[in-house]
């Protein structure tokens, strides 16, 4: 069987004349790269001593990791070097990174990632993520500030995630369409395993921490009660449920098979607990590329202006039917 690689994919969408694919595949290489590192670090981890937590806290609050400081160093490493990227935000950093060898490429792009999404998943042996987003650097301008990332999420270049489970597996969108790439481990390669991912557009199958119900909006509960109400509510079919606590790992299993994941901005966390630009948008970006919908509840989430780098948002994402159900339990309380 002929399996095609990362690279001669990339190669392919530059002769099918894919300016976008062109320009960003030393950077897109780069990143598969780094994927690989973080994929050999978490599968050594109790190996390797690096399983605990740091005393430490991100931006955001919440304890660092020592895998989470780890993979953002080798997403770093890996992605300073093709010269493309003149600044990065990532999660598990307060401020923006600049490269110590400022970008002297005529066209300059802002790489956005969570270098370890998911990671209080890490220590349980379950499936952890990358995710990242790429956007155009301003013209012009060399050093980029944070108000050079805040971008709608609808500029976005290119998105994609590294999803660690039982295989790796990378999944890339340039804006024309999505594509999953299993990594042999034998040879050390990606290959096209999952071309042209298609998101069912209706689903009997939604993923939220329902621990959290109470402090839902009364038009999320409304959603919820009539999904588990199944065949005899209002929706006439039974839902089934799942939560991974890790979002890659959902978004993933929506490619696959359809659903609908949901984080809503709640009584406890006002903004909502995911972050705009290296979490919601680029997951945004990957499901409406293969045909779903994303939004706030309120607003399309590529329509956001952003107004912070670790900005939080809430979430409802997947089958675009079962996602304007959903939004439209909160239109109908108006
Ligand atoms: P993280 O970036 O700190 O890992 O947090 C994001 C993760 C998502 O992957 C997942 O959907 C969510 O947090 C799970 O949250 P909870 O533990 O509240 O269910
Ligand atoms: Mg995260």
């Amino acid at each position: 069987m002929h399996k095609l690689s990362l690279s001669q994919f990339l190669l392919e969408a530059s002769q099918k004349k894919e300016p976008v694919t062109t320009e960003l595949s030393p950077l897109l290489m780069d990143i598969a790269q780094a994927c690989k590192e973080i994929a050999l670090s978490i599968s050594r981890g109790a190996l390797q001593g690096t399983m605990g937590s740091l005393n430490a806290q991100n931006v955001q609050g919440e304890t660092q990791k020592q895998l989470d400081v780890i993979c953002n160093d080798i997403f770093i490493d890996n992605t300073s070097r093709c010269g493309l990227v003149a600044g990065m935000v990532s999660e598990e950093l307060a401020d923006i990174y600049l490269p110590s060898q400022p970008s002297t490429a005529t066209n300059k792009y802002l790489l956005l990632f969570d270098p370890l999404d998911g990671s209080s998943n890490v220590n349980v042996n379950i499936s952890v993520g990358t995710i990242f987003s790429v956007l155009r650097c301003p013209a012009d301008i060399s050093q980029p500030q944070s108000h050079d990332f805040l971008q709608a999420g609808k500029h976005q270049l290119c998105a994609g995630y590294a999803l660690y489970g039982t295989s790796t597996i990378f999944v890339l969108s340039t804006g024309h369409g999505v594509n999953g790439f299993t990594l042999d481990t034998e040879t050390g390669e990606f290959y096209l395993t999952h071309p042209d991912m298609q998101i069912p557009a209706d689903t009997q199958e939604f993923a939220i921490n329902m621990s959290n119900y109470r402090f839902w909006s009364a038009p999320m509960q409304e959603y919820i009660n009539e999904c588990l109400q199944g065949e005899t509510g209002s929706r006439h079919k039974d839902f089934s449920m799942r939560w991974v606590a890790s979002m890659v790992a959902e978004i993933h299993r929506i490619l696959y098979r359809g659903g609908i994941f949901m984080y809503p901005a709640d009584s406890k966390a006002t903004h909502g607990k995911l972050r705009l630009l290296y979490e919601a948008n680029p997951m945004s970006f990957i499901v409406k590329q293969a045909g779903g919908a994303s939004s706030t509840s309120f607003q399309d989430i590529l329509d956001i202006m952003p107004t912070s780098i670790h900005q939080r948002i809430g979430v409802v994402m997947g089958s675009k039917n079962e996602v304007i159900k959903a939004v439209s339990y909160q239109n109908l309380s108006h």
